[in-house]
């Protein structure tokens, strides 16, 4: 449907038509970024799913490939469900995938490239002995899916691969060991348990390095390594993460700090994302994060538009060497190749209490922001303190004034301000008296269809003595992919604006606390479409 044609996103990867949901198997090999995703060829909702297949130079530009495996055996009939690839030390690649048998069970199957030595992976071949996993005993047979890439266990000889279960509300990761892909031992033991957080989906496990700024293999883990275990909560909808510590003689894992275990503390993003899934990228030796972006509207709008879903813009992951308690994560590089060369540059504009400042930069569909808010220091002086208590999701998002917030962009709003999506800032008094800074995304007036998601999204962000308050918008169309503080808190809204679209689209700087002014400075590019595209038409 024409009319709906301006949500597509222009630099975000999604396919020509159709249900999209997980990344699956991302990975580079002979020059070119390998990304598989859950695809229903036949409809704008989830079904038939198949693995969708696209490959790019630069994790932006895609290529669409034929579908690299569809629902065709008894062992993934009711479908080829979320899966990982693994690249062997002799360079051979496999995939372990869920498949939903004729029997509704999922299992565990292993599929291959059939030809190594072609750059595009054209053709897979599932294992004939497959299954080689099914549920054990006390596991359920709809609550056993998506192995993880496999790591290697200490002496250099055994697999060890992981995926999410449920028993009664406990969420589980069990941990399989193998030598050849074939046959599986399930340990003794669980990698990690969660009680009340319910089944976990696309589990993920890899090292991050608590030295160096580059990204880990993920069967490293010398000293100077920390773990991540991230579990996709199917109660809630959620990506939590936590860092921890592996141990790899008992295959367990244990959290830094216990209360922020995985699915109770820390969000990858606190938007509208999930089943997110991260590969090592060999080539830029970096950890990079790919997650779903899903609809908020109605099933009926998603059949009439004929599409549904994006893909996130893949994001580099680091530890965060300066707080220690988080992650970092940061659109790739590559994302800049497609920013306009006149950047709009202002600096310190001051914004008094209740203000909102057009910026003068015309259409604000293609987007990338890089902006720093710092609190006016004699206004400051004469404020007496932070409100107390403050949460994005409960707060009535930034209508709701305090002294010291919210301020921050309006993006995706008309002339008008009938519809627009502020990304903010809130200072507030945390429990302890001292200061809490949180990070917001309100999609509350984002969109004057009645029938989308308009919530207020958010947590806090940590800020460090000394630093500004910093934030780096994505915005394409209908997404901002939002980074406080260099990524130590994201947040992705999928919003439905029905009049901030197109040439009428604009963005604004804006300052809703009663007592301060803020100083703002921002570095805004207009952003190129990416080429994205059939293989057969290049
Ligand atoms: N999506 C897949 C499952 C996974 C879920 C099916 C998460 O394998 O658990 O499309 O979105």
């Amino acid at each position: 449907n024409a009319m709906l044609s301006w949500q597509r996103t222009a630099f975000h990867f999604q396919p020509e038509k159709n249900w999209m949901n997980d990344p699956n198997g991302p990975l580079f090999h002979m020059g070119w970024y390998h990304l598989f995703y859950q695809y229903n060829p036949d409809s704008a909702i989830w079904g038939n799913i198949t693995w969708g297949h696209a490959v790019s130079r630069d994790l932006i530009h895609w290529l669409y490939l034929p579908f690299a495996m569809v629902a065709d055996k008894w062992f993934d009939i009711n479908g080829v469900w979320t899966g990982s690839a693994t690249i062997l030390p002799d360079g051979k690649i496999v995939i372990l995938y869920t498949g939903d048998t004729d029997d509704l069970v999922q299992v565990q199957n292993l599929a291959y490239p059939a030809n190594l030595s072609d750059p595009l992976l054209l053709d897979w071949i599932k294992y004939p002995g497959n299954p080689v996993m099914v549920p054990p005993p006390g596991i359920g047979k709809k609550d056993f899916r998506d192995p993880t890439t496999a790591w290697l266990a200490p002496g250099g000889k055994k697999w060890l691969v992981t995926l999410g279960s449920k028993v009664n509300k406990t969420g589980i990761a069990l941990v399989y060991e193998t030598t050849d892909f074939k046959r599986y031992e399930l340990l003794d033991g669980l990698l990690h348990a969660v009680p009340q957080t319910g089944m976990w989906e696309c589990v993920d496990f890899y090292p991050v390095s608590t030295v160096e700024g580059n990204g880990l293999d993920t069967s490293d883990n010398g000293p100077g390594t920390k773990h991540v275990l991230k579990a996709s909560l199917d109660d809630n909808k959620r990506d939590y993460y936590a860092l921890g510590t592996y141990d790899p003689y008992k295959n367990t894992w244990t959290p830094d700090n216990p209360e922020l275990d995985v699915g109770i503390g820390l969000c990858l993003d606190y938007g509208k994302f999930y089943a997110s899934k991260t590969f090592y990228d060999q080539k830029q030796q970096r950890r990079i994060l790919w997650g779903w972006i899903g609809e908020t509207d109605s099933e009926a709008t998603d059949l009439m538009k004929g599409w549904a879903s994006v893909q996130t813009i893949p994001r580099n992951v680091v530890f965060d060497k300066k707080t220690g308690t988080n992650i970092l994560q940061w659109p790739v590089e590559e994302v800049e190749k497609l920013r306009l060369n006149n950047a709009t540059e202002l600096d310190n504009v001051k914004l008094e209490p209740g203000s909102i400042v057009p910026l003068d930069i015309g259409s604000a569909t293609q987007l990338d922001i890089i902006a720093s808010f710092e609190v006016d220091s004699e206004t400051l002086e004469a404020t007496v303190e932070a409100d107390a208590g403050y949460n994005c999701t409960t707060s009535g998002g930034s209508a709701g004034r305090g002294k010291l917030g919210p301020f921050g962009l309006l993006v995706f709003a008309d002339e008008s301000l009938s519809e627009l999506t502020p990304v903010y800032f809130y200072i507030s008094k945390g429990i302890d008296g001292s200061a809490e800074t949180h990070f917001c995304s309100d999609e509350s007036r984002s969109s004057e269809a009645p029938d989308v998601g308009k919530l207020v999204y958010g947590s806090t962000v940590p800020v460090l003595e000394g630093e500004k308050l910093s934030a780096r918008l994505l915005v394409d169309h209908s997404i901002v992919e939002s980074f406080g503080q260099g990524g130590r808190t994201v947040i992705t809204s999928r919003v439905y604006p029905t009049k901030a679209i197109n040439a009428a689209a604009r963005l604004f700087f804006f300052n809703n606390a009663t007592r301060v002014s803020i100083i703002a400075s921002a570095k805004i590019w207009h952003m190129k479409s990416a080429d994205i595209r059939p293989f057969s038409h290049l």
